[in-house]
């Protein structure tokens, strides 16, 4: 069996699967992609024109959402997706909501503008994507706030893909700068800061923080 994930390790999406692709123990290859350049017939692979992609021999799957549910078909152990399925549907949540709400409230602004297109000297105007992250991300830190309350996992005792696709866009989205209040949202600020510094997550965070600092560097 070959795999091959198509995109750019910076990606929350992609960090999602070359998560679970770790803690599944399945090899893969990167081809790396960047979505603001992706190769021509790029939408014959996926006509939504995002990444990530996986290669499984010959076949194409689209979208990290699918993709992890792919894996965890083929290699169950350990499972990411619990098979209970009031819990399922929890993982499901939030991992929707990580991809859908989280990420353009925090990463397509915070990350997005403040580091990508600083690096690409693009210009924006950032008072406006403050306002954005002002208006977008509270809502949605109450909300999680509340449902991690004193646990470790959003989902049961152990981690899961909504723990994965949470944690994914705040990796990003701290490297603009954007922070979680822990006076406001203290649950939260204890989770995102205890899954940053455990096993799974401190050697990615690590890993983006070094190809952040590169790429910021070399745009000076
Ligand atoms: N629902 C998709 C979202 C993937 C996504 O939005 N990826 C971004 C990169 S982080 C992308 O490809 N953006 C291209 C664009 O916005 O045109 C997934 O989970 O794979």
């Amino acid at each position: 069996m070959s795999f091959t994930v198509i995109g750019a390790p910076l990606s929350p999406f992609v960090r999602k699967v070359h998560i679970t692709m770790d803690l599944k123990n399945i090899e893969f290859t990167m081809d790396p992609v960047s979505p603001f350049a992706l190769p021509e017939g790029y939408e014959k692979i996926n006509p939504a024109k995002r990444i990530p992609v996986l290669k499984h021999n010959d076949t194409y799957i689209c979208d990290s959402a699918v993709i992890c549910r792919y894996l965890e078909d083929l290699s169950p152990s350990p499972s990411l997706i619990p098979v209970e399925p009031l819990q399922k549907a929890q993982v499901g949540w939030f991992e929707t909501l990580a991809d859908t709400e989280l990420a353009p409230a925090i990463t397509f602004t915070g990350f997005r503008h403040k580091v990508i297109y600083k690096a690409m000297g693009t210009p924006f105007d950032e008072a406006e994507i403050d306002a954005i992250i002002e208006e977008k991300a509270p809502p949605l830190y109450d909300y999680l706030n509340e449902a991690i309350g004193s646990s470790d996992y959003l989902v049961g005792d152990q981690l899961s893909l909504g723990d994965i696709a949470v944690i994914s866009q705040f990796i990003n989205a701290s490297m603009g700068g954007v922070q979680v209040d822990e006076k406001r949202w203290p649950n939260l600020a204890r989770y995102v800061a205890k899954q940053f510094a455990s096993d799974t997550f401190a050697p990615r965070v690590a890993a983006t923080q070094k190809m952040v600092d590169k790429m910021l560097s070399a745009a000076k």
